[in-house]
């Protein structure tokens, strides 16, 4: 790598593009005069490179991503657990060895599905396909999931079922710079995907940027001044929201008649769907006020008949129980305006992980096949089976999404030997005390990572693997673009590649088929693997994404790739997009307007800009530690005085499933019936101590934006020395 090497961030699904050089060369920066003592210098220097989603720009977390690469509290060595409790270096021979056994033995006694798999929207496209395959045709088990399953599934299914298709945006994102009016559902960009803020500066300088979110975050406060508005709902309630702004659309004659006839079907079930929720009454029930639900409708039907209009949404709206049906709403307002498909306007949905959108594509899903396709299609298993070069009988059917999958462990017929790739279910998933129970109870855990993440801690055995610059391998982005991701540095002596490890695992198995563990050749095979799906990948190789080409899927052989999708109809059979009327569930309306909870608040959870999901990797960077060492707990002042808790003071924020003790910070953000956790910290500031593994019944999503908690003083009695170690507290008096 003498010039550097062309890549991008480690981080989310905006795929900042960066080049890699080696630190201390000419033209790089300056090495820190006194790097932090628990960091190794660092190797590698992070510089902004021109591309579509950043233009340049990156946040904290990409230009401080580098610093990982090197760090002392690496994983090097494969790690067993000893009878103490204790983690102890082992060989790779050693390690290979103890987990074919434990495989064979637990398949022996309990049967295939006794091990499972939990994947990750972080790994490359080679890596989930390939853990699809190890999963189904080595491990021979249905039992794999993934974390994609936290983040994007509501959003997918919601957009399968109204256009036969799910890719996040179905556009380049630098189609959003010349909108006029882009409304935002619960999406804090500016915090989530800094570098995407200046995709919005052209609505927002027209007037048009309007945002969803119970809590003034960064991005609502960013409508200001431009003449945009923030509308600040009761948690949970968006669905009513939308289906309330819908209303206005229709009754107020501004739909596209002519798109709903000519390109959508259900439009009269719609309409009927609709007629209860004027906005008055929506008002009633969201606390927006019908003033500003019929301002919105209206925006929405200018900017899509002059200058562009669009339709973001994030997880504030979809990590719901009824998060599948309040995209669909999202979705059902887009189709009423005629956006999805029209050459200025659209929708889409924000995906989050670096590779959250391929990895929901290539088989880490309980239920899907690479390509996009679904497992219990007999066509798409014949497909499979002759790519794989196996018999059909030996691919397992569907198995379970990723809570159920979760709450199997160590249960009587459930999962007793779990891998997990790129994912810290501990801190991560909803009620994660009982996933660290069922963790416990499991008779092996590995766990692939760099860090002793606290998923690590718990495992049997740690096996250390390669970081994104230390292999090759190609991601999706948000806009559906496969990228490469480039090595630009190699890895220290005893890590491994997750594919070189699935390929030895796989002989030691003697799998069927064969598991390269090249992710060159990897690809080449998810090229076939994926033709003819809806994700088709086979006419991208790597030397033309190393020129640099763009490739949006579906891509197939022969053709240019597609970068904007539905211009010339929906992935139905009849070209249509379905419009799915859909109401508020009484199971959805009791999770976030529980009257027999008196004093209880609403606790939203999500994420700080400094951080990123569980924290694995970002309180690991002395920089961004020392920016946001603890959780905090936003509060309003006023529900923080009848508290009797002052800014900066301990609390207790409790419910029937455990309680996090951190410091509150008061602030007239947030209404005073929310309050606010980020999920980024462990122990006892792990906000998913609180949240519960409900799940919306079409996606499986869990439930994470909108819990019931009590919120109380607390004193400590051992002051914290740095983030998520354990507080010690007892009740104020
Ligand atoms: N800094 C940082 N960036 C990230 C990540 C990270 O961990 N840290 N993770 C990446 C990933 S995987 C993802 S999925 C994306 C997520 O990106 P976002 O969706 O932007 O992130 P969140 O903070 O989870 O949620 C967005 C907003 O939803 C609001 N919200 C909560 N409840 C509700 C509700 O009931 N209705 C509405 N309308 N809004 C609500 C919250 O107040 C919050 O401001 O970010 C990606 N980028
Ligand atoms: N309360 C609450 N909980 C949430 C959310 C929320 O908004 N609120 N958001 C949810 C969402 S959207 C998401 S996406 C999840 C994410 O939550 P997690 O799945 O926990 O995500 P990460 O913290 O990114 O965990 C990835 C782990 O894998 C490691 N890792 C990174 N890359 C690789 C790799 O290539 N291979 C391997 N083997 N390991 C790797 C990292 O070091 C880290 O330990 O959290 C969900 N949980
Ligand atoms: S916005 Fe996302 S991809 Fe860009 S630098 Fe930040 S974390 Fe990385
Ligand atoms: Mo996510």
């Amino acid at each position: 790598m003498p010039n550097g090497a062309d890549t991008h961030c480690p981080y989310c699904a905006l795929q900042c593009a960066m080049t890699l050089t080696p630190a201390n060369q000419p033209g790089s920066a300056p090495a820190p005069a006194a790097a932090p003592a628990s960091l190794a210098v660092p190797v590698l220097d992070v510089s902004g490179r021109d591309f579509p989603t950043n233009r340049g720009g990156l946040c904290r977390k990409g230009w401080t991503s580098a610093s990982l690469l090197r760090h002392n509290g690496r994983v090097t060595e494969p790690m067993l657990k000893g009878s103490d409790g204790v983690h102890q270096p082992i060989s790779w021979d050693q390690a290979l060895m103890l987990i074919t056994a434990a495989v064979k033995d637990t398949q022996k006694q309990y049967g295939m599905d006794a091990v499972g798999v939990f994947g990750g929207g972080g790994l490359t496209n080679e890596k989930a396909y390939l853990l699809g395959k190890f999963a189904r045709l080595a491990l021979r088990t249905s039992r794999i999931d993934y974390n994609g399953r936290f983040c994007m599934s509501s959003a997918a299914a919601a957009g399968n079922r109204a256009f036969g298709v799910d890719r996040g945006l179905p556009f380049p994102v630098q189609d959003l710079d010349s909108a006029s009016v882009i409304l935002m559902l619960g999406s804090n960009v500016a915090e989530t995907m800094p570098p995407f803020v200046q995709h919005l500066q052209g609505a927002r300088d027209a007037g048009g940027l309007i945002v969803v979110d119970p809590r003034r975050s960064a991005t609502a406060a960013f409508t200001a001044d431009g003449g945009g508005f923030h509308l600040q709902p009761t948690p949970g309630t968006d669905l009513a929201l939308l289906l309330g702004i819908s209303h206005v659309v229709v009754h107020e004659g501004l739909a596209d008649t002519e798109y709903l006839r000519t390109r959508t079907s259900g439009y009269d079930a719609l309409i009927r769907s609709l007629n209860a929720f004027w906005p008055e009454r929506v008002q009633s029930i969201t606390g927006v006020p019908a003033t500003l639900i019929r301002e919105t409708a209206r925006r929405l039907a200018h900017g899509a008949r002059t200058g562009g209009a669009y339709i973001l949404s994030g997880r504030g709206v979809e990590q719901h129980v009824d998060g599948t049906d309040t995209a669909t709403a999202a979705i059902n307002l887009s189709l009423l305006l005629g956006l999805p498909g029209s050459a200025r306007s659209g929708y889409g949905t924000l995906t989050g992980q670096g590779n959250g959108q391929g990895g929901r594509e290539h088989g880490q899903k309980s239920d899907q096949l690479p390509g996009y396709r679904k497992i219990t299609d007999p066509a798409a298993r014949a497909h499979m089976a002759k790519v794989w070069n196996v018999d059909e009988s030996l691919i397992p059917g569907p198995g379970l999404p990723a809570v159920q999958l979760l709450q199997s462990l160590g249960q009587p017929d459930g999962v007793r030997c779990l891998f997990v790739h790129g994912a810290n279910v501990a801190v991560s998933a909803p009620d994660a005390s009982a996933v660290v129970d069922g963790l416990r109870s499991l008779d092996f855990l590995v766990v692939c990572d760099f860090f002793m993440s606290e998923t690590a801690v718990e495992a049997d055995l740690v096996l250390p693997v390669t970081q994104w610059a230390e292999e090759e391998g190609t991601l999706t982005n948000l806009e559906g673009r496969v990228l490469r991701r480039r090595k630009a540095l190699t890895p220290p002596p005893g890590v491994r590649s997750e594919l070189w490890l699935m390929a030895r695992l796989a002989e030691l198995l003697d799998a069927p088929s064969t598991f390269s563990d090249d992710p060159e050749t990897v690809f080449e095979e998810l090229r076939l693997a994926s033709a003819g799906g809806l994700a088709d990948y086979s006419g991208i190789d790597y030397a033309m994404l190393d020129r640099g080409e763009a490739a949006y899927w579906p891509y197939p052989a022969g053709s240019q790739g597609t970068p904007r999708l539905f211009a010339d109809g929906f992935a139905h059979a009849d070209g249509r997009a379905v419009l799915v009327p859909v109401t508020p569930s009484k199971r959805a309306r009791r999770s976030f307007a529980n009257a027999a909870a008196p004093g209880s608040l609403a606790l939203a959870t999500g994420r700080l800009l400094e951080h990123y999901q569980s924290g694995t990797q970002t309180r690991r960077v002395a920089e961004l530690a020392a920016s946001q060492p603890e959780a905090r707990l936003l509060i309003h002042p006023a529900t923080a005085a009848a508290r009797n808790i002052a800014d900066g003071e301990f609390v207790a924020v409790s419910n029937e499933r455990g309680e996090v003790v951190c410091r509150a910070e008061l602030s007239n953000t947030v209404r005073t019936d929310t309050v606010f956790l980020p999920f980024h910290f462990p122990g006892q500031e792990n906000a998913n101590r609180l949240t519960e593994a409900a799940t919306d019944p079409i996606s499986g999503m869990p439930e994470f934006k909108t819990s019931r908690v009590w919120v109380r003083q607390a004193i400590p009695v051992a002051l914290p020395t740095g983030a998520g170690l354990p507080l010690h507290v007892k009740e104020a008096s």
